[in-house]
C-alpha cells in the first residue's frame, strides 16, 4: 500500500465551514507532509531519531508560530488555521506535531506574550524560520501534574539570576539552541527565563528507551549554577497562570492534531478492509467491520466539530482554559481508541511498519499523558461545573 494514499475525512462538509485561506493552509501542511514527512518517518521512528532536516520545511510552510504577527516573523494566521496546520502534521506523526507545538505555543508564545520588545525581536523571526530551535522546561522528576510544587529556583544576584534544578521530560531539549523554563525566586514566585545552549552549567541529556513518540526527541533540563543574564527574565507574567497560559495554545493545538492521526488511522483501516478478503469477501463486508469503521467516522466527526466551535471563539477571544482541556482529553482519547480499533481491523499487518497504525498508537500514549494527563483535564472539567477543586 503507498504511504500517500491518503485522504482526509469530511463527513460533515466541515470544509464548507472554512475560509479559503484556512483551506489553502491546510492543503498546503497537508502535500508537505505526503512529501516529505510519510515517506521518511516510520524509518526514524523505528531507529528513533529524529528528522532534524524536516525543521527548515516547517518553517517555510509556517508551522512555526502561526498565530504569531508576521512583524515578527510569524505567519500571522487565525486560531483555525493554526490548528488544521497541527492537524495535518500529526497524521504525519505526533512527534513532528510536537516539535512544532512546543516551538509555537511553549516557546514562541511566551516570548511573544511575556517577553520584553527587545526578546521578541532577539528571538522570534530566527524561531520562526526554524535556524533557532527551543525547548519548554516546566515538568520536574518530582512534580508533573502538580507544576506549582517546583523546586527549580533562581536567586538573584545583582547583575544575574543564579539558577538550580532539573527538568524532565522535555521535548527537543536534546537539540534546543534555547529554554523557556520556569522557576521559583526567593519569594516562591513562579517566573520564565530564556536559557541559553552555551551558558556554563546548562546540560540537556537525551532520554533514551521510549516506545513512544520514538521520532521525537527529549530529554532533561540540567541547570547546576547557571548564570543567566537579568534581561533573560520574561517581565511581563509570572506566577503559575503563566506557564499554565502557554498550555492554553499548545492544548488546544493538540485538540486538532489527535484529529489527523485518527484521520490516518481510519483512512488506512477503511482502505485496507475494501481491499483484505478473508471468506472470499471482503473484510468491509462484516458487520464487525463496518461497526467499527463507522464508530471511527462518528468520533472523528463529533471531534471535528468541536475544534471547530473552539476554533471559532479562540479567534473571537473567547475560549476558556476549561473548553480547551475538554477538547484536548476528548480527542486525544478518541484518537488513541480509533487506533487500537484500526489496529485491530489490520490483522497481524497492523502491528507492522507498513502501515502508519501502530506509531500513531504508541504516540498517543504519549500524547493523552503530556500537556495534562487524561484523568487531570477531566478534573479540570468537574472543577469548572461544580466549582469545586479537586486538587486541593
Ligand atoms: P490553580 O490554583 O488552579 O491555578 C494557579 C493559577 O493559574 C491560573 N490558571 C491558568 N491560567 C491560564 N491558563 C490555564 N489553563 C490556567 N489554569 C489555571 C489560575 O487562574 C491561577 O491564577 P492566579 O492568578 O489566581 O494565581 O493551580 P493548581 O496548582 O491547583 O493546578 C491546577 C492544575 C492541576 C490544573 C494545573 O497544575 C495543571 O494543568 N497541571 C497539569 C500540568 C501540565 O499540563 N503540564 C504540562 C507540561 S508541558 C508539556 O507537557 C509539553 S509536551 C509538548 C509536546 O511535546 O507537544
Ligand atoms: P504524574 O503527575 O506523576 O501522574 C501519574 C498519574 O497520576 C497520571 O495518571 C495522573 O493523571 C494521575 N494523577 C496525578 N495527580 C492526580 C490527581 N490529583 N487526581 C487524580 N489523578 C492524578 N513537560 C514539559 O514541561 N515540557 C515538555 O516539553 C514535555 N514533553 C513531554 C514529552 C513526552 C514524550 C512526555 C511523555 C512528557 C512530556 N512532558 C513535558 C511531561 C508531561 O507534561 C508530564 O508527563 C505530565 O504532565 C504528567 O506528569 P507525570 O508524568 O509526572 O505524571
Amino acid at each position: 500500500m503507498s504511504k500517500n494514499q491518503f485522504k482526509g475525512a469530511d463527513y460533515y462538509n466541515i470544509d464548507e465551514l472554512l475560509s479559503d485561506e484556512q483551506r489553502m493552509v491546510r492543503d498546503a501542511a497537508r502535500q508537505w507532509v505526503s512529501k516529505e514527512v510519510s515517506p521518511i518517518i516510520e524509518e526514524h521512528c523505528q531507529k528513533a531519531t529524529f528528522p532534524k532536516h524536516l525543521l527548515k520545511g516547517l518553517g517555510e510552510i509556517g508551522a512555526f508560530g502561526p498565530y504569531i504577527p508576521q512583524e515578527y516573523g510569524g505567519a500571522g494566521l487565525d486560531h483555525i488555521s493554526y490548528g488544521l496546520i497541527m492537524q495535518e502534521l500529526e497524521r504525519g506523526d505526533s512527534g513532528i506535531r510536537s516539535t512544532a507545538s512546543v516551538q509555537s505555543s511553549l516557546v514562541m508564545y511566551p516570548i511573544y506574550a511575556y517577553g520584553s520588545e527587545e526578546q521578541r525581536k532577539k528571538y522570534l523571526p530566527k524561531l520562526a524560520t526554524g535556524e533557532m530551535m527551543g525547548c519548554f522546561g516546566l515538568t520536574e522528576p518530582d512534580h508533573g501534574s502538580n507544576p506549582s510544587g517546583m523546586v527549580t529556583n533562581i536567586k538573584d544576584k545583582g547583575d544575574h539570576y543564579l539558577l538550580n534544578g532539573a527538568k524532565m521530560w522535555i521535548s527537543n531539549a536534546p537539540f534546543a539552541d534555547i529554554a523557556v523554563v520556569w522557576a521559583k525566586n526567593e519569594e516562591g514566585r513562579i517566573k520564565g527565563l530564556i536559557v541559553e545552549r552555551g551558558m556554563t552549567g546548562f546540560t540537556t541529556p537525551e532520554t533514551h528507551g521510549k516506545w513512544s513518540l520514538r521520532a521525537s526527541a527529549t530529554g532533561e533540563l540540567v541547570f547546576d549554577n547557571v548564570k543567566v543574564p537579568k534581561e533573560n527574565l520574561l517581565p511581563n507574567k509570572d506566577g503559575l497562570g503563566a506557564p499554565l497560559g502557554c498550555l492554553d495554545s499548545a492544548r488546544y493545538g493538540i485538540a486538532w492534531g489527535a484529529i489527523g492521526a485518527a484521520m490516518d488511522c481510519y483512512d488506512s483501516a477503511l482502505r485496507y478492509s475494501l481491499e483484505r478478503k478473508q471468506f472470499d469477501r471482503p473484510l468491509a463486508s462484516f458487520q464487525l467491520q463496518q461497526k467499527k469503521l463507522a464508530e471511527m467516522i462518528t468520533e472523528i466527526t463529533k471531534a471535528q466539530l468541536l475544534v471547530w466551535r473552539l476554533g471559532t471563539l479562540k479567534n473571537q477571544g473567547k475560549a476558556t482554559s476549561a473548553q480547551i482541556s475538554m477538547a484536548k482529553r476528548n480527542n486525544v482519547n478518541m484518537a488513541l481508541e480509533i487506533a487500537r480499533e484500526a489496529r485491530q481491523v489490520h490483522g497481524a499487518m497492523g502491528i507492522t511498519g507498513e502501515y502508519p497504525i501502530m506509531r500513531h498508537m504508541m504516540n498517543l500514549e504519549s500524547v493523552i499523558t503530556y500537556e495534562g494527563t487524561h484523568d487531570i483535564h477531566l478534573l479540570i472539567t468537574g472543577n469548572d461545573v461544580t466549582g469545586i477543586s479537586a486538587f486541593k
